[in-house]
């Protein structure tokens, strides 16, 4: 496969810095040589320019902080990752989650003019289903997949044209971290989760199993993971850690039995902070993360 990195070093989205050194952690994990070890083309196209948060002056606007730089940023990678060819398996590297509004709406425009049908698993310890009135926070990387859906502020729901995403193509797996009024949002969009009891209860391969079923009529399927689904004893260098996480197996096997599907096509590595890190631990885990979805296997 043609695969293709991409780096928006942005933390403007998360509450604290250091998440922007994502791209460059994955780097030096030799994401691109594990790739290529599995007989993939690795195409590094470089990074995403982010404005730097000492340079912005508008630091809040409707409780969205930082929402002009961040805007131009996903606007940036939504062009960007919609301007490779069908054939390209795009990964995309934060970053804070925001940078996801960019990357899946490009990877939707990719599918057909004015944006296809795109299947989105969102592995993730948070929903990242506020919105400006409902975020405790006013951080965007609590945001992204509301906007996605076409709800909140008007220049973030408006990255893909008229595009957005279905609420019923959208599965999300390792949730343990739920705001209160993100929660009834959630639950009047009737987008399906899968909390750490139902990966308890189920296990990864049942709740595979029922995400192909549920994303079956969809054209194309992103996989947008959020180190901070895995447990913080797996990946300490994320800036929201929440105890109780899948473990490196579960992590691992949801990804192998997704590359033996054959039916992802482009995948987000985000969240992964070396500031908060201990030895480059939470990129590494990564970019094994990686390297399952797109066919290491154990023999
Ligand atoms: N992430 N729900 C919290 C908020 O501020 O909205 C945390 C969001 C975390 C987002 O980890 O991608
Ligand atoms: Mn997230
Ligand atoms: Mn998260
Ligand atoms: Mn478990």
């Amino acid at each position: 496969m043609n695969v293709a990195l991409l780096g928006i070093p942005m933390d403007l989205g998360a509450g604290r810095r250091g998440v922007d050194m994502g791209p460059s952690a994955l780097r030096n994990a030799h994401l691109a040589r594990a790739l290529r070890a599995l007989g993939h083309t690795v195409t590094d196209l470089g990074d995403v320019g982010v404005a730097l948060p000492e340079s912005v002056d508008k630091l809040t606007e409707g409780g969205l902080v930082f929402l002009t730089p961040i805007q131009e940023a996903c606007r940036a990678a939504a062009e960007r990752v919609a301007a490779l060819a069908p054939d390209v398996f795009p990964l995309t590297m934060g970053g804070d989650h925001s940078v996801s509004m960019g990357t899946v709406t490009g990877n939707a425009l990719r599918l057909a003019p004015g944006g296809g049908r795109l299947g989105l698993i969102w592995v993730d310890a948070h929903t990242d289903y506020n919105t400006p009135d409902s975020s405790p926070s006013g951080n965007i990387h609590g945001m992204p997949v509301a906007h996605l859906t076409g709800r909140g502020d008007t220049r973030l729901t408006g990255l893909g044209g008229g595009w957005h995403m279905r609420p019923e193509d959208i599965v999300m797996i390792g949730i343990r971290s739920v705001d209160t009024h993100e929660r009834e949002l959630l639950r009047e969009a009737g987008i399906k989760a899968y909390t750490m009891k139902d990966v308890d209860q189920l296990g990864i391969t049942r709740i595979h199993e029922e995400t192909l079923e549920r994303l079956s009529g969809v054209q194309g399927l992103h996989v947008s993971f959020d180190a901070d689904a895995l447990d913080p004893a797996v990946c300490p260098g994320v800036g929201t850690p929440v105890p109780g996480g899948l473990t490196y197996r579960e992590g691992h096997l949801l990804m192998e039995l997704l590359s033996e599907s054959g039916r992802v096509t482009s995948m987000d590595i985000v969240e992964v902070n070396p500031i908060l890190d201990t030895h480059n631990q939470t990129a590494e885990a990564m970019v094994g993360m990686a390297a399952s979805l797109l066919g290491q296997r154990i023999l």
